[in-house]
């Protein structure tokens, strides 16, 4: 059974370098003291063993990270923006899917344990201020840089649903009437043994709780050598934490009926025998089962030992359900609170470079970044546009209207290879060149 949603997120975008000089009475033009901009923040996913469904993004789909502050006067560094953390349960796959249908999908990695997180949206850098151009043979940087853009990317998250119940017991103890009585599905009823032929799951909502819940077909003794049908179906029942083991109050030796579900669990797997139980006694509606309570509770709590919860219901009348349902509900949470007190580890791939990526519980991002190769371009006869990502930060970072300033861009555009890039495109003097939003001529 699969759960799933469509999520946003939004990474911050990295905040503007500033160009400025210090001020001082003796020295009208200091030295330059502009900050750079603070990074913007990213966007991660967190494995929360607390959570047990993806319902939560109905209600929210769209996650967005602060942006990075501009640098300031005096070296002052913007702030960092803040970084969103959302937290979706264990077992989800993060995929990147495109903005339109049918664009192919990356995969972006798999949430398998408690605590990992993803980074699926990276906060732009900074720009710098020109404060950090200073260099021996310019004393007096002009320039500036705008900060990154952050990222955003559209997400599918899916996430398999494994059982964290699952019921037994004999054939027509009313395990899928139980099932009807608390989830959505709807498998077969009726009055004859092995109605069920195969597994079905239920999602169970308690409050803003939720479990899984699977129906497997009755078991009966020599299941687990393969009689009956239950034992092929016994496998799916050894992810389930929980088992509700459920006995018809209407026939008679309730204890002996427990024995032997319990004998074809330990000789299926001894895993499963030492699963904790919940009993519930079913078809209370009925008059014989009413007037025996007493006896039968006392023969099943014979069979079952002390610690075992039992409870009365009536699957059909839904008689005691509510009361089952949150015993259920608030073990499952008991045991997800000791689980998530355990020390998560980490499974992935081999590190390369003798440097665990996953140290930090960091999940590898398999995706790269989306950069524009190309460096410059011919938007018409006469015009060229840079699009040179640094080229064009510190472009809208500058004031190119000051001519010292074009003059220490053009420096720069050298240094990047961008004059060249140009030149190649065949740009010839007094041709306009656009870069961010502003125009100079090529001399
Ligand atoms: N009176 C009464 N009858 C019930 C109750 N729960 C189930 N039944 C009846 O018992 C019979 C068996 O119910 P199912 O839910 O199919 O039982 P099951 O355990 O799923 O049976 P298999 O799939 O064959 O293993 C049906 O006729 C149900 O109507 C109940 O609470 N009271
Ligand atoms: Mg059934």
């Amino acid at each position: 059974m699969i759960d799933e949603a469509i999520i946003e997120a939004r990474a911050g975008a990295g905040g503007k370098g500033m160009a400025t000089f210090l001020r001082e009475a003796i020295r009208p033009l200091g030295g330059p003291a502009g900050g750079n901009g603070g990074n913007g923040g990213s966007v991660s996913l967190v494995a929360d063993p607390s959570l047990n469904t993806l319902l939560k993004f109905r209600y929210r789909r769209h996650f967005i990270a602060g942006n990075g502050g501009n640098g300031a006067r005096n070296k002052r560094h913007g702030a960092n923006g803040d970084d969103v953390e959302v937290t979706v349960p264990v077992g989800t796959e993060v995929w990147e899917t495109g903005a339109k249908r049918g664009e192919t999908e990356v995969f972006l990695g798999d949430l398998v344990r408690p605590g990992q997180r993803l980074e699926v949206s990276k906060g732009g850098r900074g720009g710098l201020g020109n404060a950090a151009f200073v260099s021996s043979v310019n004393r007096e940087p002009l320039l500036a840089e705008a900060g990154e853009a952050g990222e955003t990317v559209k997400l599918r998250l899916n996430l398999k649903i494994l059982a964290d119940v699952g019921l037994v017991g004999m054939p027509n103890a009313g395990k899928s009437s139980l099932l009807t009585a608390i989830s959505a599905a709807r498998p077969k009823i009726a009055d004859y043994p092995f109605t069920t032929l195969e597994p079905v799951l239920g999602v169970v909502e308690h409050g803003i709780d939720a479990f899984a819940a699977v129906d497997i077909p009755g078991l009966i003794e020599g299941a687990s050598e393969g009689i009956g049908l239950g034992h092929e179906f016994l496998k799916h029942m050894q992810r389930t934490r929980l088992l509700v083991h459920l006995v018809d109050g209407s026939e008679g030796d309730p204890g002996e009926r427990i024995r032997t579900i319990n004998n074809e669990l330990g000789a299926f797997d001894t895993r499963l025998a030492g699963s904790p139980q919940i009993i519930a006694v079913n078809k209370l509606d009925l008059e014989e089962v009413e007037l025996l309570r007493d006896e039968i509770e006392d023969q099943v709590r014979e069979a079952a030992g002390d610690d075992i919860p039992i409870y009365f219901i009536s699957a059909a009348t839904r008689l005691g359900i509510d009361d089952l349902v949150a015993a259920i509900s608030y073990r499952l949470a008991d045991m997800r609170r000791e689980e998530s007190a355990e020390p998560a580890t980490v499974l992935g791939p081999e590190p390369s470079n003798g440097e665990d990526p996953l140290d930090d519980d960091n999940l590898p991002v398999y995706r790269t970044r989306k950069s524009n190769s190309r460096v410059v371009v011919r938007s018409r006869a006469n015009e060229y546009r840079i699009l040179h990502d640094r080229a064009v930060r510190l472009a809208e970072g500058s004031n190119l209207d000051n001519f010292d300033a074009l003059v220490q861009y053009h420096e720069r555009l050298e240094r990047m290879n961008v004059t060249d890039a140009l030149r190649r495109a065949g740009a010839k003097q007094g041709d306009a060149i656009l870069v961010g939003d502003w125009e100079f001529e090529w001399q």
